[in-house]
């Protein structure tokens, strides 16, 4: 896969998340990710709404953020959830579930945080053993029928078929909706609202402007919104120093891929991970940074004291093989992070386009 561009992966990737984010990788011509790790929501909402135009994965850490709004509807996840859709990313809670299927079920879908209900991709540790990735797996199915059953209900009401959809594929969908209502309750979560313009290869960058002035509710153009899908990336291998996961712990991680293909979207790896011929898994790599402005890039960079272990952008996505870079303090403790995400995007799609040729 490391020769075939991001558009070809969009069509033959095996999870309709993945398709979405290769194609909103090459719309937006970014394979970059913020690990948002701020401290209180308010920070985290605001790094978001500034960094949005330039990233197509928010990755966050919400047990480390003080001031987290619980409540479904108005609190942070919703409100994280509406940026991601006004500036076109995904949301990954890095989570990294470990412990038996029945607990990570919970962990993932009830308690405070209720995790399903905001972030498109988690993570899991597999240590475990691979059974908690099918009990993750169920768990994302039954809330995908709830869900559909809650928008079922809710396009039926009120608002003529025609005033929410511009396109007569959707129209027809929602007239099958319609049909197929059982009692038009309405529901409580999602509408949809469809956004139709056809996607087309990009091989410049094609960030213009942001959609700050478009207020909460806007949507990032040129895609419709995220499948209702949820996805699940597996921790293969870790960036840190001494790092005791070992060879066969990432062998297992790639069999549990291959069995939940449906689910597993692909890796919080190192390196490239696929290698059977009909392997469409996306890899995300952290432990990334830039050398300071100026500095002469060569593919290392010093660690952090605690750890951590970094490599730059173009050593990560031309000799590692990765298709997203994830980075955190690079961005985070710069002067202006905005300006800084847009060096790291640059950076990351010139490696990409530079390993294509
Ligand atoms: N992370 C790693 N290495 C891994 C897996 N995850 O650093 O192998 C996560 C950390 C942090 C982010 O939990 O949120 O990626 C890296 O942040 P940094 O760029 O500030 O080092």
């Amino acid at each position: 896969t490391l020769k075939q561009t991001f558009a070809d992966r969009a069509r033959t990737a095996a999870h309709p998340l993945t398709r979405y984010l290769f194609r909103l990788m090459d719309l937006k011509a970014s394979n970059l990710c913020l690990s948002a790790d701020v401290t209180t929501a308010r920070e985290l909402l605001t790094l978001a709404d500034k960094v949005g135009p330039s990233i197509v994965v928010l990755k966050t850490h919400y047990d480390l953020i003080s001031g987290w709004d619980y409540n479904p509807q108005t609190g942070t996840g919703a409100k994280l959830a509406a940026l991601a859709r006004k500036h076109g990313f995904l949301i990954f809670e890095d989570r990294k579930f470990v412990d038996i299927g029945k607990t990570v079920q919970m962990q993932y879908t009830a308690g405070t945080a209720r995790i399903i209900e905001w972030a498109h991709i988690t993570n899991a540790n597999i240590d475990a053993g691979k059974d908690m990735v099918r009990a993750l797996a169920e768990a994302a199915t039954k809330w995908k029928e709830r869900i559909h059953y809650e928008v079922k209900t809710s396009v039926t009401v009120g608002t003529p078929v025609s005033d929410r959809f511009d396109d007569s594929d959707a129209q027809e969908q929602a007239q099958t909706r319609q049909r197929d209502d059982v009692d038009g309750r309405k529901g409580s979560i999602v509408s949809i609202t469809t956004v139709t313009q056809s996607f087309e290869p990009a091989d410049s960058p094609r960030l213009t402007k942001s959609h700050h002035d478009q207020g909460d509710d806007a949507v990032f153009p040129g895609i419709e919104e995220a499948p209702m899908d949820r996805g699940l990336l597996l921790l293969a291998q870790m960036s840190s120093k001494g790092c005791l996961m070992t060879r066969e712990y990432t062998q297992a991680c790639v069999e549990a891929a291959r069995e939940h293909k449906g689910f597993v979207m692909g890796y919080v790896s190192q390196e490239a991970l696929n290698s059977a011929p009909d392997d469409t898994f996306i890899h995300m790599t952290p432990g990334c940074k830039l050398p300071p402005p100026g500095e002469e890039e060569n593919g290392q960079v010093e660690g952090d004291g605690l750890g951590q272990q970094y490599n730059t952008p173009s050593r990560l996505i031309t000799i590692c093989g990765t298709d997203i870079i994830i980075v955190g303090r690079g961005i985070i403790e710069a002067a202006d992070p905005p300006s800084e995400a847009e060096r790291y995007r640059r950076r990351g799609w010139k490696a990409y386009l530079g390993r294509l040729a």
